[in-house]
């Protein structure tokens, strides 16, 4: 419990052997459910996961690999049935900062927000940490998600540190999350359509001397510059419909079963 709240960390994890059972050591004792999602790692992530001794811990698996947007699904629906009222996401790998978790938490906790994210550019010598890459890549993305979303001050689309209330997981699981790396960026447009509060928090970049990353630039371009262009394109089309018979809200979503 954070100060009388239920929270869930749904962790991703593909092929993290060498990370995981730090990732799990290095949650906070104050998580109540801690939910694995193993996509089918071929290197023995889940079995070692399933090793920690991590008081209430579920290692989820798929079948096959279904991608880190899917798999970030499973875990928010495990947690939504499991009562959490705060769901965060850390990823598998270690990168990103326990220490941070809480100051995801308590915004979404005590009503600030729906939809708290991390943002690594609000912190002191990003650039220094960030490689190029990431850095340019996440620039130029984070612009086009604030058009596509709405959410003009919001930065860092690509940060998947993050933490739900239940409404927002509720918007969240109301469709088919996008299952790989454009995830963030389609969370955002659902959570913009439909009028969630979404606020951005400092994180600290954390690219250590053994970071690898799954990502793979000629792949994962075109489909999220897609994902944002069509994102962009239903905006335009809500505003044109607003225009012509008032404002609409979204009707809220029902919980998932
Ligand atoms: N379940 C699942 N997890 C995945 C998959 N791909 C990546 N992940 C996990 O998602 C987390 C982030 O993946 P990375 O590939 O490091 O991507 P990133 O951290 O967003 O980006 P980098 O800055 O490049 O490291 C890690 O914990 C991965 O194990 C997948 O297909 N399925
Ligand atoms: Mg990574």
């Amino acid at each position: 419990m954070y100060k009388g709240r239920r929270i869930a960390v749904v962790v991703p994890a593909f092929n993290e052997v060498g990370k995981i059972a730090r990732t799990l050591r290095s949650i906070p004792g104050f998580v109540d459910h801690v939910i694995v999602v193993d996509d089918a790692s071929q290197d023995g992530t889940g079995r070692i996961a399933r090793r920690s001794q991590r008081r209430g811990l579920v290692v989820l698996g798929h079948a096959r690999n279904r991608g880190v947007g899917a798999a970030i699904a499973t875990g928010y629906a495990a947690a939504f049935e499991a009562g959490a009222e705060v769901t965060c996401v850390m990823a598998g790998d270690s990168q990103m900062d326990p220490a941070d978790l809480s100051a995801l938490i308590e915004p979404v906790a005590f009503g600030r927000a729906d939809y708290a994210k991390g943002n690594r550019f609000a912190w002191p010598g990003v650039y220094r940490v960030m490689p190029v890459s990431r850095a340019v890549g996440n620039v130029v993305l984070s612009h086009l998600t604030r058009l596509a979303s709405g959410y003009g001050r919001v930065f860092d689309s690509q940060c998947g540190y993050a933490a739900a209330n239940r409404q927002a997981l509720a918007i969240i699981l109301s469709g088919p999350v996008f299952p790989r790396y454009g995830y963030p960026n389609d969370i955002l447009c659902r959570l913009g359509a439909h009028g969630a509060r979404v606020l951005d928090v400092p994180v600290r970049p954390v690219y250590g001397p053994e970071w690898h990353s799954g990502i793979r630039i000629s792949t994962v371009v075109a489909p999220l510059l897609r994902l944002v262009l069509c994102g962009m394109g239903a905006r335009l089309m809500r505003g044109i419909q607003r225009r012509i018979l008032g404002p609409r809200p979204l009707p809220l979503p029902e919980p998932p079963p």
